[in-house]
This record gives C-alpha cells, structure tokens and sequence, in this order.
C-alpha cells in the first residue's frame, strides 16, 4: 500500500519525526532553500500536514496544498494556525489539548510559588554567596491567599484544584460564567485585579485575548499582587508589565511565555522581582510523550475513519 504523503512545517521531537517518517511519505519543509519554488512544484502531493502551536500554519501555505485533507498539529494552542482557511476547505484540525493540562498547570504553581517566596532569586543570592553577610529577605506568603484566574478552561481548572491544595480562594474571570464550577466570576477583569493576590493567565492566545493584561490591569492588581502567565505572551501587554515590574506597580511576575520568543526582552532579563521560563510548562518527557502520541493518533484516525480524533472545533 502507498503511503499517505504528509508535510512537516518545523521541527517535531526526534521521536516523533521518526514515528510519522515510518508510517507516512513524509516531507520536511524546513529541509528545503526555497519552499516557494518547492510548493509551487510538489504542493498539490500532499494530503497531510504536520505542525506545532509554535510554527502553525499560515492561510499562504494551506492555500498552496491543494489536495490537502487533514492538519494534525503538536499543541493545544492554534492561533498560529490560519483556521479560517482550512475550516473553508473542511479540513479538520487535529490538537493536542488535555494531555498537557497537568504539566502546565504545575508549572503554573511554580512560577506562583517562586515568584511568591523568591526561590530563583534566593538561589542566585545564596550562590552569589551573599548570605554570609545578612540573611534573605522576607518573602510573600502563598497558602490561603487570594488567587485570580483569567481563563478558567481546561487548564485554569487544574490550576484551580492545585491551588485548592494551598487552601487559596479562587475567582476567575472568563468571557462567560460557568455555573458547573464552584468558584466565584469576576464579571470584568478589573474586579478580578482589584481582589485577587496572585492573578495567573491560562486564556487562550490570539487577537481576542491580545493585551487583555494592560497598563489598567496591571494597576489594578497593585503593588502587593504577583502576576503568572503560563498561556500567550501575547496575552500580556508586556512594555506595560516591564514598566510595572520596574517601577514595582505589582510584586512581581512568573512568566513562561512571552511577545517574541525565544527573545526575551533585555529590561525584562535584568529584573529581580520576574521569574523567566523559557516556555517551558508541558516539556516534561512524559507529556511531551503524550502529545506526541495524539498527533500521530489524530493522523492515523482520520486516514481510517474521515476524522481526526480531537479536533480544534
Ligand atoms: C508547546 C504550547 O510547547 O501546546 C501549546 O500550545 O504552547 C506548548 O505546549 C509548543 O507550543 C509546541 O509547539
């Protein structure tokens, strides 16, 4: 039997590329000089697409795979990913959403936790062998305090019950109410701001939620707040949040995401009071394992039954 002839936009896990290079013709278009000249050659053999949250796909590139069927893409995020056009077409869009929800929202309590107590700030200090002169500052408590969702959705939720766990009250703000959930809603962010201690983003990315986190905002939750992101940097209008972090408008920030990865702006790098992750709350071998898995099980299920088996809707 042939095999289905597949196209790689950006780099996949090694195991994965692996596993797709087996079951499928697969094509890396990152291996070619000139993708242009090779689509307008070969762009019509492909019946298959395979993508990150991180490269997407553009409306250009779908409009230049005539015969595509079928996008299965490596993350639950898909603003990158030019909807709009493969919905036209009925092309299904497979994703990795759920498996990751666990890593991410733990992250999410990390960055929380660090940026609380200072753990990435103390151990420079401790290193910098600073505590022979005086002891570590005093910290900001965590346990019962007040915790602020943005995006109470399939992530915020786990983050929900983690923080449950430290005995936190929690209200979120959502574009809606859920009544099926048992914490308060926040009818506008600004409230949320205004009440909550640590207000952590877990909305989805894109133009919708674009500098949702303004200068206001930020105001808002005041100098005695902590703000975690762990969704889209784009989230964040971060020129406001560095002067925030600067002029101390808000404790601090835990940020695992930001506007132009992996570029990470050099007043933002230089503060104490932010702890930077490099984008990295569902990079554990386990989940990267497990979105790996659905990629490959999104492919495999629509070339035997029509449809991709999570599919963005
Ligand atoms: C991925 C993510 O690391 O799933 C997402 O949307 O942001 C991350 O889990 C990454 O973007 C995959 O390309």
């Amino acid at each position: 039997m042939t095999k289905h002839r597949i196209l790689m936009n950006g780099r996949l896990l090694p195991a994965l590329e692996q596993q797709l290079a087996q079951d499928y013709d697969l094509h890396p278009l990152w291996k070619e000089a000139d993708s242009d000249a090779f689509l307008t050659q070969h762009g019509a053999e492909f019946e298959g697409l395979v993508t990150s949250a991180r490269v997407g796909a553009t409306a250009a590139l779908i409009k230049a795979l005539p015969a595509l069927k079928v996008i299965s893409s490596f993350g639950v995020g898909y603003e990158t990913i030019a909807i709009a056009e493969a919905q036209q077409r009925h092309i299904p869009i497979g994703y990795t959403p759920d498996v990751l929800n666990d890593c991410v929202a733990d992250t999410a309590m990390g960055l929380l936790i660090d940026v609380a107590r200072g753990m990435s700030a103390s151990d420079r200090y401790a290193r910098e062998k600073k505590w022979l002169k005086s002891p570590y500052p005093l910290t900001t408590r965590v346990s019962g305090k007040r915790l602020g969702i943005v995006g109470l959705g399939r992530i915020g939720q786990v983050i929900a019950r983690r923080a449950s766990g430290f005995d936190m009250d929690i209200r979120y703000h959502n574009r809606k109410p859920n009544p099926a959930l048992p914490y308060t809603y926040e009818a506008t962010l600004a409230a949320l701001a205004n009440w909550c201690d640590f207000l952590v983003v877990a909305s989805a990315g894109g133009a919708e939620t674009k500098h949702l986190i303004s200068r206001d905002i930020l105001k808002a939750l005041g100098p005695r707040g902590f703000l975690v992101n762990i969704s889209r940097g784009s989230v964040i209008d971060e020129v406001a949040l560095i002067e925030a972090l600067e002029q101390n408008l808000i404790a601090g920030a835990g940020l695992d995401v930001y506007d132009d990865e992996p570029n990470i702006p050099e007043r933002l790098l230089a503060l104490d009071n932010a702890v930077l992750l490099p984008h990295l709350a569902s990079a554990t071998h386990e989940t990267r394992q497990a979105m790996a898995d659905l990629v490959m099980d999104n492919l495999h299920t629509f070339f035997s039954t029509g449809q991709v088996k999570v599919a963005v809707s």
